[in-house]
C-alpha cells in the first residue's frame, strides 16, 4: 500500500471526468433495532459509559468507510448513510453505473432486501460488497432458510475482502490504484457529554492500518484480513491529517481516533507521530485514541511518560479475563512483562485513560468465579468498559472449533452478530438467563462501585496535573496544564455526581477526588471558587430533574423503539466544487427504549437525594 503524502484535492472538470462511472456508496437501511435497551450504534451509551444516564455520555460514529472510499476515487460518488427505504429507493432510481454497500453480518438481510430492489429496478448496475459482513458469507450462519448469503455472493459483481480504496479504484479503471490515500473529508465522530446535551464534542478518525497479526481465536478482524496488517498510513500522513482537520474544525485543542487493531506493534511509528506532534507547539494539544495490547506496549517499553510525550490520549485494550495470565494462557496479546494492573496504574498516573474490554463466558468461566474475574476487571480502573457475551463470529478459528464440537445452535442468525446475544452457542458452564445476570452484574457493579467514567476522567487529569506539572520538559509541562483546566471544568460534575451518587462508595470516592482537586486548585481565587459552587448547585438540580424525568417516562411505560440517526447524503466530484457537498435528509430521531426495567437502578440512585 502507498502511503506517501496526501495529495491536492482537484476539482474534477474535465471531459473524462463526465465519462467516469456514477457511484452510489451505501449501508443498511434504518432505522435499527435496539439491543438490551440501547441503540448498538451508541458507542458510549450502549457500551463504554453504559448504565449511566445522567452522567453517561452518548456519541455518534460515522461509516468512515464510505466517505474514505468517495474521497480517494476520480469518479462522481453519492454517499448516502443510514438511509431509510424510501430514501434509498429513490436513489435506486437515478440509475447509478455501481452501487457500493458496506456490509455488517447484523444487516444481511437488509442488504439482501437492497440489493433485490436493485436488480429489480435498475438491472444495469453493477453491485459492489465491502466490509467486514463479507467474510461471514462464505461460511454462512446455521440459520439462513433464505439462503441469503449465496444470494448475495451470486448477485455481486465485486466483493471485497481488503483494503477498500484501491480495491475500488481497481473496480472503476481510476489509474493509479496505488496512489496515496488522503483522508482530509471524513465527518468527525462527535461526543455528547450526556445523553440531553446539545453540546457536540468532535472527534476526527483516520484509519492507520487494518488487520493484525496476533490472531486470537475469536477475533473477527483479525480473521478477516487473514490475520495480515495492511498499512494504509504513515506518521507524517497521520499528523497532515491532523493539521488538516483541526484546521476544518478551528480547534487546536482536538482528540483523534486512529484506527490500527494494535498501533503499539509498531513503536518507530508511534515515536515519529509523537516526535512530530512535539515538532511545532500549535499542534501540542492533538491527542490520539487507538487501540493497543498489553504484549505490544510492553514489548515495545513503553511507559506511561513516553506515551503521554507521543500524544496519546486513549488506550482500548483487551484485558479480556484476570484468568488469562496464570491458568489459561493462550493468547499472544497477553503473553507480556507487564501485567494489566501495573499497566492500567502507569497509565493513570499520566493522565491517559483506558477503555478496557472484558469476555464473559469462557469455558473456564464459571458461576463460582466470575465475580471474581469481574473484581478483578474492576480493580483495574478502566475509564471507560466495555463488558460482553462471548460472540463466536463464522470465518473466526473459535467458531470452527465450536462448531466441530457442536456448540453453535441450529438458531444463529445474521441477525444474532452483535455483542448483546446469548442463545445462539452453548456457553460451558452457564445458562443463557444466568451469562445475562452477569453481564448485569457486571454493569451494576461499574455503576455503583466505580460509578460515572466522568469520575475516572477525573482522575487522570487530577493526576496527570499531580504528577507532571513539575515534570522536565515543557511539553509535559504544557499537558499538566491541559489537565489542570480539565479538572477545573469538571469540579462542579463531579460535585453533582456525589451529591447524586448510585451508592456510598461511588459518593466517597467522588468526595476524595473533590478533595483532592480543591489541593490541587488552592490557588484559585475567590471567584473561581464562588462559580464552581454554584455551577456545582446547578449539576445538582440537573441531577434531580433527570431522576424526575426518568420516573415520568417510566411511569408512561414506552415500548421499546428503534434507532433513527439522521440520513445523511454527501456528493463528491461535483462539478467545480472542491468539497463534497452534505444534505441532511431528516432529522435524526434518537427513541431509546424506556422501559421500567431499565430505569430502575437509575431512579434508585437518585431516590435517596
Ligand atoms: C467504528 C466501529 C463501529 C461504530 C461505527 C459504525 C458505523 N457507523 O458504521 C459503532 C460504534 C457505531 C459500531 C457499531 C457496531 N458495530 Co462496529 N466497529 C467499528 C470498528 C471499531 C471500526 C470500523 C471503522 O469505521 N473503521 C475505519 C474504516 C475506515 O475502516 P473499515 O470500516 O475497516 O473500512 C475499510 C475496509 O474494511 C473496507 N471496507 C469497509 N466497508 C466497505 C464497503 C465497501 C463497498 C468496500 C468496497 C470496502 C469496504 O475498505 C475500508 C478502507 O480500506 C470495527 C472494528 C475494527 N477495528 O475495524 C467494528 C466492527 C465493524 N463492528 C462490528 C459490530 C458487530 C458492530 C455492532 C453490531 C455492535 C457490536 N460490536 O456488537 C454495531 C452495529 C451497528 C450498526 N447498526 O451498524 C463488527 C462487524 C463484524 C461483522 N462481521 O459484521 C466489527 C468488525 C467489530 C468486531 N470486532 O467484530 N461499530
Ligand atoms: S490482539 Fe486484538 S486485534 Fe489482534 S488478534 Fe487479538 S483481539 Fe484481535
Amino acid at each position: 500500500m502507498d502511503a506517501g503524502q496526501p495529495v491536492m484535492e482537484r476539482a474534477p472538470s474535465d471531459a473524462a471526468d463526465a465519462r467516469r462511472k456514477r457511484v452510489l456508496l451505501t449501508n443498511a437501511y434504518g432505522p435499527y433495532e435496539l439491543k438490551w435497551g440501547q441503540a448498538p450504534m451508541d458507542l458510549l451509551g450502549a457500551r463504554l459509559a453504559r448504565g449511566h444516564k445522567m452522567f453517561e455520555r452518548s456519541s455518534h460514529l460515522p461509516t468512515w468507510a464510505l466517505y474514505l472510499i468517495a474521497e480517494n476515487v476520480h469518479n462522481p460518488c453519492t454517499v448516502l448513510e443510514f438511509p431509510r427505504w424510501d430514501d434509498f429507493i429513490k436513489e435506486v432510481k437515478k440509475n447509478y453505473d455501481v452501487i457500493a454497500f458496506q456490509i455488517k453480518t447484523i444487516h444481511t438481510a437488509r442488504i439482501a432486501r437492497m440489493v433485490r430492489a436493485v436488480r429489480e429496478l435498475s438491472p444495469a448496475t453493477e453491485i459492489v460488497l465491502g466490509g467486514y459482513g463479507v467474510g461471514p458469507l462464505y461460511e454462512g450462519v446455521p440459520h439462513d432458510p433464505e439462503r441469503l448469503g449465496e444470494y448475495l455472493l451470486a448477485n455481486a459483481n465485486h466483493v471485497c475482502r481488503g483494503e477498500g480504496v484501491r480495491f475500488m479504484r481497481e473496480v472503476l479503471h481510476d489509474y493509479p490504484v496505488d496512489r496515496p490515500i488522503t483522508q482530509i473529508h471524513l465527518p468527525p465522530s462527535t461526543v455528547h457529554p450526556s445523553e440531553r446535551s446539545s453540546v457536540e464534542i468532535p472527534m476526527p478518525a483516520i484509519l492507520v492500518s487494518l488487520g493484525c497479526p496476533s490472531a486470537c481465536d475469536f477475533c473477527n478482524t483479525s480473521a478477516f484480513f487473514h490475520h495480515k496488517k495492511i498499512q494504509v498510513a504513515t506518521p507524517q500522513v497521520v499528523y497532515d491529517t491532523m493539521k488538516a482537520h483541526a484546521k476544518e474544525l478551528g480547534l487546536d485543542e482536538l482528540t483523534f481516533i486512529l484506527f490500527d487493531e494494535d498501533i503499539f506493534l509498531d513503536p518507530p511509528f508511534v515515536r515519529e507521530l509523537g516526535r512530530l506532534i512535539r515538532s511545532d507547539r500549535k499542534t501540542w494539544a492533538f491527542r490520539w485514541i487507538s487501540f493497543g495490547s498489553v504484549r505490544a506496549l510492553s514489548l515495545g517499553n513503553f511507559t506511561g511518560r513516553e506515551l503521554r510525550e507521543c500524544g496519546v490520549q486513549g488506550i482500548w485494550i483487551g484485558v479480556e479475563s484476570g484468568m488469562v495470565e496464570s491458568e489459561h494462557a493462550g493468547y499472544g496479546k497477553r503473553e507480556a512483562s507487564l501485567t494489566p494492573p501495573q499497566l492500567f496504574a502507569d497509565l493513570r498516573n499520566h493522565g491517559i485513560q483506558t477503555i478496557g474490554s472484558m469476555i464473559l463466558g469462557f469455558d473456564f468461566h464459571t458461576k463460582q468465579n466470575i465475580e471474581a474475574d469481574i473484581d478483578y476487571f474492576l480493580s483495574l480502573r478502566p475509564t471507560f468498559y466495555q463488558i460482553g457475551p462471548m460472540r463466536p463470529c463464522p470465518g473466526t478459528k473459535l467458531y470452527r472449533l465450536m462448531s466441530k464440537e457442536q456448540r453453535i445452535n441450529n438458531n444463529y442468525t445474521w441477525n444474532d452478530f452483535h455483542l448483546w446475544e446469548v442463545g445462539s452457542h452453548k456457553v460451558a458452564n452457564f445458562s443463557d438467563p444466568e451469562l445475562r445476570a452477569a453481564y448485569d452484574l457486571a454493569h451494576e457493579k461499574q455503576r455503583t462501585v466505580l460509578g460515572s467514567p466522568v469520575l475516572s476522567i477525573y482522575e487522570c487529569n487530577l493526576l496527570a496535573y499531580q504528577n507532571l506539572r513539575d515534570a522536565d520538559t515543557e511539553f509535559l509541562r504544557f499537558h499538566a496544564r491541559l489537565a489542570r483546566d480539565a479538572v477545573r471544568t469538571l469540579f462542579p460534575v463531579v460535585t453533582g455526581i456525589m451529591r447524586n451518587a448510585p451508592s456510598p462508595e461511588v459518593e466517597r470516592r467522588a468526595a476524595h477526588l473533590l478533595a483532592q482537586a480543591s489541593v490541587a486548585l488552592d490557588g484559585d481565587g475567590m471567584f473561581a471558587w464562588a462559580f464552581r459552587g454554584i455551577a456545582g448547585e446547578v449539576m445538582t438540580l440537573l441531577g434531580r430533574k433527570a431522576a424526575r424525568d426518568a420516573l415520568r417516562e417510566a411511569e408512561r411505560n414506552l415500548p421499546e423503539t428503534a434507532w433513527a440517526p439522521d440520513v445523511r447524503l454527501t456528493r463528491y466530484n461535483v462539478p467545480g466544487k472542491r468539497a463534497p457537498l452534505i444534505d441532511k435528509l431528516s432529522s435524526g430521531d434518537v427513541q431509546h427504549g424506556r422501559k421500567r426495567r431499565a430505569l430502575r437502578g437509575f431512579v434508585q440512585s437518585f431516590a435517596r437525594v
